[in-house]
């Protein structure tokens, strides 16, 4: 069996930028109905005693788990969404600052990046910063529930309509903008970049 993560701050924590409403449907409806029906889906079977991270991996490349897969998947996605933003104002500085001058030349080629690839995503999706294989940064798309390649994270952006539909209607571009210039957790972003280059030396 697994369990929903706690939301790290009041539902009403986001506004004006994401309203209570969408974050107490998102998290209490949307997200909380991925992980019942993967208890649904693992109940008295092997997997339910595997963890969250065990379950995505035994079923991603497997086509009959694809619904426990779509859901395991959207479990973690939101989990790291809730964590990818804050109400409180972060920057990115240090070792973190210094890989995305890197990777991107500049902070605006970063937050380009990811209003493009947010933006542009066809249907729905999700749209992450992670680290590649040469540990630089790179902005990837990915469609439905599917995660990037890449397991080493560093933060992701919610772009089905659930996420921003009730405060943004069709104006997808708006959620993103302030998203991008309000919300991120650079510091949570610091944290996994920490973690994920600490775990490969
Ligand atoms: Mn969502």
């Amino acid at each position: 069996m697994i369990t929903q993560a706690p939301l790290p701050y009041a539902a009403n924590a986001l506004a004006p930028y994401i309203s209570e409403q969408t974050l107490s449907f998102h998290y209490g409806k949307h997200h909380a109905g991925y992980v019942r029906t993967v208890n649904e889906l693992i109940a008295d079977t092997p997997l339910d005693k595997l963890s969250l991270a065990q379950i995505i991996a035994q079923t991603a490349d497997d086509p009959a788990q694809r619904k426990l897969y779509n859901n395991a998947a959207q479990v973690y996605n939101h989990d790291l969404y809730w964590k990818s933003l804050t109400p409180t104002p972060t920057q990115p500085t240090g070792a973190l600052l210094q890989k995305i001058n890197e990777s991107f030349g500049s902070m605006a080629n970063l937050n380009e990046q990811l209003m493009h690839a947010a933006l542009n995503q066809f249907g729905s999706g999700w749209a992450w910063l992670v680290l590649d294989d040469e540990l630089n940064l790179k902005v990837v798309p990915t469609s439905n529930a599917l995660q990037p390649q890449s397991l080493k994270h560093l933060l992701v952006i919610d772009v089905w309509e659930h996420a921003y539909y009730l405060d943004y209607q069709n104006r997808r571009a708006e959620y993103l903008k302030n998203l991008i210039e309000h919300l991120i957790n650079w510091d949570f972003a610091t944290q996994q970049l920490t973690k994920h280059t600490a775990s490969t030396r």
